[in-house]
């Protein structure tokens, strides 16, 4: 991921060694709280619907450069989570074998998956064995993002600004999409909960939903929503397409395996509504300098932060890998087949929370940074000090 100034690269296959990341663009001096990673990692693989992946994997993270003493350095960060499958994929995913060993021909994926990218990979890339394609396509990749999203939330704490998720709705049950909820309710959901939702009923549904699923051989999508508070009016910039803060959130949050669409604030159900239903009326007061009553716009206008709270939802498909096998040809005759199946969750809404969090967190670290600038913390912290004066400054005296 390419921001204005928080560079991410990842690395890594599903069944290979270790998930890799370089983050190049922090600056120095930044205290790197480790617990509150390994915590976000254990969290993305908590979730109701996981298969059984996870009771092999404990995922934490090292550090391979960047910090020194608790902090970071300015120079680029590496980050690495290892495999702890990988023990059992040495043979099939061999890198120095001179020809596929017979653990890979064993593994060979020839039956590509509808919604998955097994086909269109395979196509691009000219791979014959369709596992080359699900490798790197796998969410497993999310965990190394997880961690680098997490470290960003540390950076941003220290500026007050916190990002919290939950699940709204899986397999189209749970909360009504006009359902407002609010940041306190998001702080009294256990973060380690594998369901986390503010209603207890809906929770207990969507868990109910995701057994019948796992029975009947299905997947199951949703709708994650988070929300970001502490966030100051002025970050991202309708002065160019590709500052705009709506437009870097979708494009992280779609990238995310899954995801095929990406609202801010009521996006979807402004579409349908006129302009006096949806617009945040501006009130000012000496208190309070400008305020808003609501939050439609899901605190960005013209692709700027206004100061109300961030609100994003991710909307995720079910996933492709299924039980109940769906039509596909095999890529070698053209004959109908079966799709391939391997083990695979049967619900990734749940992770999709940390996950969206460690995204947001990502896009709103670059901006700040775009914003406030600094090769040192305390550069980043006087900068945004100088702002704030200016922002009262505006109240006062510029008011309308
Ligand atoms: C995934 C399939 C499953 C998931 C995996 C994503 O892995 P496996 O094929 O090893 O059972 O568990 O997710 C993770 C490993 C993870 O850490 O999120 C896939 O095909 O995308």
């Amino acid at each position: 991921m390419t921001g204005f100034r928080i560079r991410v690269l990842t690395a890594g296959e599903s069944h290979g060694p270790a998930l890799v990341a370089v983050v190049e663009g922090f600056p120095a001096g930044v205290p790197v709280d480790l617990e509150r990673i390994q915590q976000d990692l254990r969290r993305r693989q908590v979730g109701t619907g996981r298969g059984a992946r996870m009771k092999i994997e404990r995922d934490e993270v090292r550090f391979l450069a960047g910090v020194r003493f608790g902090r970071t350095l300015g120079s680029p960060l590496a980050l690495l989570i290892e495999n702890r499958d990988w023990a059992n994929w040495q043979e099939v995913m061999d890198p120095w074998a001179a020809e596929p060993t017979p653990a890979a021909q064993k593994r060979r994926v020839i039956h590509p998956r509808p919604g998955h990218a097994d086909l269109a990979g395979g196509l691009k890339f000219g791979h014959t064995d369709l596992r080359n394609v699900l490798e790197r396509a796998s969410a497993r990749e999310t965990a190394i993002r997880t961690a680098v999203g997490a470290l960003c939330k540390g950076f941003l704490a220290l500026f007050g600004v916190d990002v919290r998720g939950h699940v709204r709705r899986i397999g189209g049950i749970g909360l009504p999409p006009d359902q407002t909820v609010e940041w306190d309710a998001l702080q009294e959901l256990d973060p380690m909960d594998p369901l986390p939702c503010v209603d207890a009923q809906a929770r207990q549904a969507m868990i109910e939903a995701i057994e019948a699923a796992q029975r009947a051989g299905e997947t199951l999508g949703g709708v994650v929503e988070a929300i970001a508070v502490g966030v100051p009016p002025g970050l991202g910039s309708y002065t160019h397409w590709d500052r705009r803060l709506d437009a870097r959130l979708a494009a992280a949050l779609m990238s995310i395996p899954s995801v095929k669409a990406v609202e801010v604030g009521d996006g979807i159900r402004a579409a349908d509504l006129s302009g006096s239903q949806v617009h945040d009326e501006i009130f000012y007061s000496p208190e309070r300098g400008f305020y808003r009553t609501t939050n439609r716009a899901g605190g960005l206008e013209g692709g700027v932060t206004n100061g109300a709270p961030l609100i994003v939802r991710i909307y995720l498909k079910p996933l492709a890998t299924l039980r109940k096998r769906l039509r596909t040809v095999s890529i070698e005759t053209g004959e109908p087949h079966e799709a391939a199946f391997e083990r695979s969750d049967v619900c990734a809404v749940v992770p999709a929370v940390v996950i969206a969090e460690a995204l947001v967190a990502w896009v709103l670290a670059d901006a700040w940074l775009e914003k406030f600038g600094g090769d040192h913390l305390d550069d980043v912290r006087a900068a945004y000090e100088a702002y704030r004066r200016r922002l009262g400054l505006l109240r006062s005296d510029d008011r309308p």
